[in-house]
Formats: C-alpha cells, sequence, structure tokens
C-alpha cells in the first residue's frame, strides 16, 4: 500500500503527546462521568476531549482514513466495520475508572491497521510518562528503550494481570471470580492495574509474564496487541487458538508455553455482542 507509516507513526506520537497534557492535568483531581452502558463502564469529558483532538488531527493529515474509536462506538450505529482501509483503532482513554478516582494508571490507546494488519500501536500514561510504542517489525520501545518480554514459561513463576471488567452481568461475574480463584492458586502473583492497554504493556516490558481478559474491545487490545508480539510475547485466544480483535478475549503472554497453560485454567466466556 502506499501508506507512509513513517509520517502516521510521527504524527500520532505528536498527537497523543498533546492529549495526554488533557488526561495528565485532569487527573489532580476527581473527575465526574455517567455510566456508558449501564454497569460500571464510565465515561468522562476529558474521554470525549482526548478522542475529538486525536480523529481531527489525524483527519487533517489523512482524510481517506477511518475509526474505530471506543466513544464513537457508543452511539446507535455500534462499532465501525473493519475494512481494508487505513483504520485508527483508538481509546482515547483506557482505565477510565482509575481515572475518575485519580488512580494514576490511565493511558490513550491507539492502534493503526492497514489491509487488517497492526502496523503501529501506542499506549501512552501521560500521568506516569510511561509511552509504549511499537511498529511491525521493528520491536517495541518504552520511552525509547527497546524491551522485551520476560520470556517466563512456567505459570507457577508467572506473575499474572486480568481486570474484573465494566460489567456486573451474573454470569460474567462468577466466570470472572472463578478464573482469580483458579489463578490465585496456581500463578506466583495476580494483579489488577484496571487498564487492559497497561496490563498488556507490562507484559512487554517482562515486568508482567501475561494478561487475560474476557469482555475487552478492540480499542483496548489493538496497540496492545503489536506492542507484546514486537516485545517478543504471544497473544492468543484465551481458548489457546488464534487471537481475534473482535471477539472480546485476550490472552497475552511472555511465552508461547505459557500462554498454553494459562489457557488450560482458564474457564472460558464469549461476551455478546461480539466487536463486528
Ligand atoms: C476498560 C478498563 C477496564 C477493563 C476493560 C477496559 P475503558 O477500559 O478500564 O479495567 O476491564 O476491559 O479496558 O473502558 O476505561 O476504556
Amino acid at each position: 500500500s502506499n501508506v507512509d507509516l513513517g509520517k502516521c507513526f510521527e504524527i500520532i506520537n505528536n498527537l497523543v503527546t498533546e492529549a495526554g497534557r488533557l488526561i495528565a492535568r485532569n487527573n489532580e483531581t476527581r473527575q465526574d462521568f455517567v455510566c456508558k452502558s449501564g454497569d460500571i463502564d464510565l465515561v468522562t469529558q476529558t474521554d470525549k476531549d482526548v478522542e475529538k483532538l486525536l480523529m481531527d488531527g489525524i483527519r487533517q493529515q489523512f482524510p481517506e482514513h477511518k475509526f474505530i474509536g471506543e466513544e464513537e462506538s457508543s452511539g446507535d450505529s455500534g462499532v465501525n466495520k473493519l475494512t481494508d482501509a487505513p483504520t485508527w483503532i483508538i481509546d482515547p482513554v483506557d482505565g477510565t475508572m482509575n481515572f475518575v478516582h485519580a488512580f494514576p494508571h490511565s493511558c490513550i490507546s491507539v492502534g493503526l491497521k492497514v489491509n487488517k494488519v497492526t502496523e503501529i500501536g501506542i499506549v501512552y500514561n501521560p500521568i506516569l510518562e510511561q509511552r509504549f510504542t511499537a511498529r511491525r517489525g521493528q520491536g517495541a520501545y518504552y520511552n525509547g528503550r527497546r524491551i522485551q518480554v520476560s520470556g517466563q514459561k512456567e505459570v507457577g513463576k508467572a506473575l499474572v494481570t486480568s481486570e474484573f471488567g465494566t460489567t456486573r452481568d451474573e454470569a460474567k461475574m462468577k466466570v470472572v471470580n472463578e478464573n482469580f480463584a483458579t489463578m490465585a492458586k496456581h500463578v506466583h502473583g495476580l494483579r489488577v492495574l484496571g487498564s487492559a492497554a497497561l496490563n498488556m504493556s507490562m507484559v512487554a516490558l517482562g515486568a508482567a509474564d501475561a494478561n487475560y481478559e474476557f469482555g475487552i474491545h478492540a480499542w483496548d487490545v489493538c496497540a496492545g496487541d503489536l506492542i507484546v508480539r514486537e516485545a517478543g510475547g504471544v497473544v492468543i485466544d484465551p481458548s489457546g487458538g488464534e487471537f481475534d480483535i473482535m471477539s472480546r478475549r485476550v490472552l497475552a503472554a511472555s511465552s508461547p508455553q505459557l500462554a498454553q497453560e494459562i489457557s488450560k485454567l482458564l474457564t472460558q466466556f464469549y461476551p455478546q455482542p461480539r466487536d463486528d
């Protein structure tokens, strides 16, 4: 294709720096919010402002590019279909619950897909100034420094991240709690950072060894998927099969062995509706 990925990368890095200031500034105080889909799925004015800043900035440079965005998709129209066109998959604030409470683990998560292949991933926590970037085939970076997964293979030595999620649906909560109980028995340690994108970035960094979650959306994991793989890790479906970005299911790990071990331990859940 004739997409200038170098230019895309430069422009999105500058835009997330600018948008990050909105998050960092507003994280100093607790935020007003509305519940998006009932339950505990929250949205703030900053989510909307960050999404607008990013989308306006991208549109200015690349008017023909498409978008799949978290706040964009919360209307009646649902999630935009993924096509072969260059498509920016954006979560303006991943970890909105953290942001509402001024718990400093929120980030902007942006992935760019061309021909349905992820070419660019950025996860940026502007509060702690943690920037994870990746381009396909060019490695993963943390604040400009090349990073690698831990390579851990054993469940018993693995630090694992997951989330309670944004719904209190009974069937979903039952599976979530069951999996936490199983994991607690088998893994070295269990962490809940409050952001799917940051959880995955910690796997890329080698600071955590795996992350799994049922109920995520494409915008929560598009960037994280590339960043983990470019750091030498694996991203699969929690059932052990191939990762499907529209399935709302993810399992990232520092090695194929660890991914398969964790997959076998998990009670499976298939969130509805899918993202496509
Ligand atoms: C969400 C996180 C939550 C996680 C969800 C999603 P949002 O992002 O806050 O912890 O369980 O899968 O990543 O809705 O804040 O962008």
